[in-house]
Parts: structure tokens; sequence; C-alpha cells
């Protein structure tokens, strides 16, 4: 059985929905960020960066979402979620999710949380801000330039892992100026995604009620 440690809405999302995909049995483990669980001593030896999420399979111990979702895939190829190793669309597929978590994601890391590089320096902080924002939002903008052209997943016709993390990352994005929805493509991947069971069972496991993305 898997072990999924959690916060709700948290970067364990798309691994969560990935669970629910592939019909996994699994449990979630709580680590209660409003306590700072995730820096107590015990978390720290499942995942030392003391972030969230972290995943345990047997004696396998996973950090950071991207390694857990291709995992996942990798050992559910039954459930379609990423192309065959060693073909062109498994190239494409690991673009469009290596772009999502090391581009997409860390804007909006830096754009929610921009006092970890500014500290007390609010000045500064509103700069990083608006920087962090204005990359996100033209991150979007090719996101959404792709989906138009290949309607209406990444891959095409063909749903993917990367398009369950787009989901989780929108989300997050929903506060932004111009958010994820006001884009067409990207909308009409959301209303996909989000009316998926899966998808639903595992928002709503983490009690999350106003809507997934
Ligand atoms: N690159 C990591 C980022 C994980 C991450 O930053 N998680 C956040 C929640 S979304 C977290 O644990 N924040 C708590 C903290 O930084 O103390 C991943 O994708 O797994």
């Amino acid at each position: 059985m898997y072990t999924l440690y959690y916060y709700p809405a948290n970067a364990n999302a798309a691994p969560h929905m990935m669970l629910e995909e592939i019909g996994a049995d699994f449990r979630l483990s709580l680590v209660d960020r409003a306590t700072e669980a995730q820096k107590s001593d015990t978390y720290l030896k499942i995942n030392p960066n003391g972030r969230i999420p972290a995943l345990q399979d047997g004696d396998l111990t996973l950090f950071e979402a991207a390694a857990i979702v291709l995992y996942l895939a990798d050992t559910h190829p039954e459930a379609g979620l990423a192309p065959r190793v060693g073909t062109p669309e498994r190239a494409v597929f690991y673009q469009w999710l290596i772009f999502l978590t090391n581009s997409l994601q860390e804007e909006l890391m830096i754009w929610q949380y921009p006092d970890r590089l500014t500290g007390d320096d609010k000045p500064a902080e509103a700069v990083v801000k608006t920087g962090a924002q204005a990359r996100a939002a033209a991150y979007l903008d090719v996101i959404e330039d792709h989906l138009a052209a290949n309607d209406p997943y990444f891959l095409g016709d063909t749903i993917s892992a990367a398009d369950l993390y787009l989901t989780m990352l929108c989300r997050w994005a929903r506060p932004m100026t111009t958010p994820p929805r006001a884009r067409p493509a990207i909308a009409r991947l959301l209303d996909l995604t989000t009316s998926r069971p899966a998808v639903q069972r595992a928002y709503a496991a983490q009690s999350i009620t106003d809507g997934i993305a």
C-alpha cells in the first residue's frame, strides 16, 4: 500500500490525482502545515527538505511531486498516463511536465512566497512578486498556445500526467491578475480534468470544497 504525505491542495494534489486515476490502494497521512509538521524530526526523516509531498511504497520513499507522478505513471502503464519510454511522444511529455515543475511551479512559488527571497524588505517583495507573476503569466501563455494547437491536452487527444499536473498548478494560480481560466484552451483542459471522477475524489478527500481549478 502507498502512503501519500499531504496537506490540502499542496503539491501532493497531482500525485493524489494519479493514485486515484490508477486505482491504487493508498492511505493519506496529513502533514499539518498549521503546526509546521513538515519541519518535524519525524517528517524530515521522510523528506529531508521539509516539503510536502512525499510518497512511501514499501521500502521506497520519494519526494518531489513530479518524481512521484512519473513513478506512478511508469509502474502503472495500463492507466495510460504517460507515453511509452523512448518514443517522441514521451520526449514531448517530459518536456511539458518538466516545464511545469521547473518553470511555472517555481514562478508560482516565488509569487506566493516572495519574502523567502526578500526577507523584511517590503519594496523588494513587491518587485519580486510582480516579476514572478509576469513570468508565470508568460509561461501560461506558452501553454495556451500549445493547447490551442494540440487541443485538448498537452499530447493532443490523449490525457497524461502532465495535464493533471497543470490542473494542480492552475488552482494555485487562480488569484493571478489574469487567472489560468481566462485562456480558452487552458479552460477547456481544466473543464475536462476537473470533471474526472478520480480528480474529484482526490480533492474531496482533501476537503477542498471551493472548486478544483
Ligand atoms: N519542488 C517540490 C516543492 C514542494 C513544496 O514546496 N511544497 C510546499 C507545499 S505546496 C511545502 O511543503 N511548503 C512548506 C514549506 O516550505 O515549509 C515538489 O514539487 O515536491
